[in-house]
């Protein structure tokens, strides 16, 4: 399959209907209260596109990010890449290498200039340590100079990419800055950008975003910081579990004690969640198993901007006391649901 299928096509050539297609879309027009009309636009809209063009970017990072995406259960990964995008360039996914994979990123970024989707995860060296990290000869900030310019949207994938993350934590050697610094100093075209932060992200945070553009066309809702609102609007403490032993004032005093066994909040052994927005106590891991607090262990704040270097140590209390719960439910959010395959 090549990006050159239409959407519908790609699903036909899978074994979907056109009759299950359209169930589909008539099902999702109505939860968007479409008219009639409205409604068989949309459905010929989504069974005429083609499947985006994905550029994944890997600078300085620990391939966690990936390794994160690539347990995603809902939607999977392989449904993404298999049935509505064409991945074309990702270092450690792709089987072409050398010269071969580098001649297919610039033929895939000519193809559908302006149209792609530029996934960069990993900060990026800048200054006289611009060559710090490289590829195929080229910098990794002259790769991404290139690959920016054409791209229709930007998705910065975890804390290296969206604020610098681990590689610039002090003194920061290689000068290694994120995407969204890049654009505002610069040093690369400014474009749509999504952040996605964490270190890593929490793999349905990751494919919900890019599930949540093909459905839409359009990046979700954001924070000030770039991030969907519908991932990062509450912090961990308000939604954890632990919560209603922090308003009560029931605190563990080590890790090990009778209040951490019972579930006690964790905000005195140096838990950061008052200060950290994401979905890790709706969502959770591990296909919804659990999440740090859950399992014991405090939130280290690692989708905040200067995570490392703002939440070391981690076990020292934050300075300022955490406010109380918001009050409003948490719920996880939304499925974004992809037509059946
Ligand atoms: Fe950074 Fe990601 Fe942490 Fe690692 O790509 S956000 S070090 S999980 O791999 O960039």
């Amino acid at each position: 399959m090549t990006s050159e299928q239409t959407i519908l096509q790609s699903l036909q050539a899978r074994g979907v209907s056109r009759r299950a297609f359209m169930k589909f879309c008539t099902v999702t027009a109505s939860s968007l209260a479409l008219s009639t009309h409205e409604a068989s636009v949309f459905a010929q809209t989504l069974a005429g596109a083609r499947r985006p063009s994905v550029i994944w970017l890997s600078f300085q990072q620990c391939t966690g990010c990936s390794e994160s995406v690539l347990r995603s259960f809902d939607p999977t990964l392989e449904n993404l890449l298999l049935n509505y995008l064409s991945l074309d360039y990702h270092e450690s996914l792709q089987a072409a290498a050398g010269t071969q994979a580098e001649a297919a990123r610039r033929k895939a970024m000519a193809d559908n200039i302006g149209r792609y989707v530029l996934v960069v995860d990993g900060s990026i060296p800048t200054a006289d340590k611009e060559y710090w990290s490289a590829t195929a000869g080229e910098s990794n900030l002259a790769t991404l100079r290139e690959a920016v310019q054409g791209a229709g949207l930007v998705l910065a994938l975890g804390t290296c990419a969206t604020f610098g993350g681990i590689p610039a934590a002090f003194p920061n050697p290689s000068s290694a800055t994120g995407v969204d610094d890049l654009m505002t100093q610069g040093l690369i075209a400014t474009r749509p950008l999504v952040n996605v932060s964490g270190c890593p992200p929490i793999p349905e945070v990751i494919t919900g975003t890019i599930a949540y553009y093909l459905v839409n066309g359009r990046a979700p809702e954001l924070d000030t910081l770039k991030r969907p609102k519908v991932y990062y609007g509450k912090t961990v403490h308000d939604c954890c579990s632990r919560l209603p032993h922090y308003n009560a004032g029931r605190f563990a005093q080590s890790f090990d004690d009778a209040g951490a066994r019972q579930g006690h909040c964790l905000f005195l052994l140096g838990c950061k969640g008052p200060e950290t927005f994401n979905a890790c106590a709706t969502m959770k891991w591990n296909q919804g198993t659990s999440f740090p607090m859950h399992s014991g262990h405090g939130c280290l704040g690692c989708s905040e901007p200067r995570f490392w270097d703002r939440n070391t140590s981690f076990y020292e209390v934050m300075s300022s006391a955490p406010r109380q719960g918001d009050g409003s439910a948490c719920v996880a959010p939304p499925r974004v649901v992809l037509p059946p395959v």
